[in-house]
């Protein structure tokens, strides 16, 4: 029997409530845990994802002084070190961010702007989530070229570190990619290959996910440069990643499927994309692979799955 997928974009709208952790619920381990005011704040902003349904105008959060000094030092931080640390797709696009959709150190961007300019420029849409998504339903979202994004921040005492995606990791690092059309393509096909996918598929889906739009690393000439959004909201796992220290290997999806990795330290090892229209092509060979009954094309006119 074929698990259930979302056919048509309104089948996302169940997706935003069925977290996995959320902020109202923080672990004890989470810097924000016992800060009463914060808890109260995660579940204001939260509500909006809940309450939120395909075609509605995307919710405004009106971020505090405190929310906004918060994203100011990660900006800050971060921006310097993409000179010469992000590929230059995501400087490219980082500019254009700036210019269109209010990205400065100063403001926090909303996903109304955001969502509006990532549609023109290769149709991603992104609209808001309580928490994290099972994989299932993360990747295939992305099948619709939609993009699941947190609204709040981390905890203002500990500005470089966050136990689980926040407003910084969605907008910095996320976001400026999936403004480019080959790395929406390659997202896209993750995406498709994992509607109707069996569990033990969308494993393999999902750690292709980790190795390259968290943690990709990409060739430029000689150079070697970050991608993946993992590294591009870390300062400290950034320049970890382009050091001498952690294994690369060329990206083989095939390879990079069963490779084991840890989610609370850095990366032992890094997968290298030549580039993302080639990471693309090697994604759709490994999907072609996986043990599925069926295919399935995302229609764009109907904005719907078709199965094939
Ligand atoms: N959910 C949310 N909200 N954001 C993510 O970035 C995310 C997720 N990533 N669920 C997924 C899981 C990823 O780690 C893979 C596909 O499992
Ligand atoms: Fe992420």
């Amino acid at each position: 029997t074929m698990p259930w997928f979302p056919r048509k974009l309104t089948d996302l709208d169940s997706f935003a409530s069925k977290v996995l952790s959320y902020g109202a619920e923080l672990d004890s381990d989470h810097p924000g845990f016992t800060d009463k005011a914060y808890r109260e704040r995660r579940k204001r902003i939260t509500d909006n994802a809940l309450a939120y349904r395909t075609g509605m105008a995307l919710p405004n959060v009106d971020y505090t002084q405190d929310e906004v000094k918060t994203w100011g030092l990660v900006y800050n931080k971060l921006t310097d070190m993409y000179k010469t640390h992000a590929c230059r797709e995501h400087q490219y696009i980082f500019r254009l961010l700036e210019a269109n959709c209010g990205y400065s150190p100063t403001n926090i961007p909303q996903q109304r702007d955001i969502s509006r300019f990532l549609k023109e420029c290769t149709g991603f849409t992104i609209r808001p989530v309580m928490g994290l998504l099972s994989s299932r339903d993360f990747l295939n979202a992305l099948a619709f070229r939609v993009f699941y994004g947190t609204q709040y921040i981390r905890h203002h005492s500990k500005p470089f570190y966050t136990p689980e995606p926040d407003i910084c990791h969605e907008l910095l690092g996320h976001v400026p990619l999936f403004a480019d059309p080959d790395f929406a393509d390659f997202s896209q096909e993750i995406g498709l290959a994992s509607i109707g996918a069996s569990d033990e598929d969308v494993k393999r889906l999902a750690t292709c996910y980790w190795f390259t739009v968290e943690f990709g690393l990409c060739k430029e000439g000689d150079a070697l440069k970050a991608y993946g959004a993992g590294l591009l909201s870390s300062t400290g796992e950034l320049e970890y990643s382009l050091s001498s220290k952690p294994e690369l290997r060329p990206f083989d999806p095939f390879k990079a499927a069963v490779t084991e990795y840890p989610i609370t330290e850095y990366q032992p090892v890094y997968y290298v994309a030549e580039s993302f229209r080639d990471a693309k092509e090697k994604m759709r060979e490994f999907a072609a692979t996986l043990d599925r009954p069926f295919s399935v094309r995302y229609n764009p006119y109907t904005e719907s799955i078709e199965v094939l």
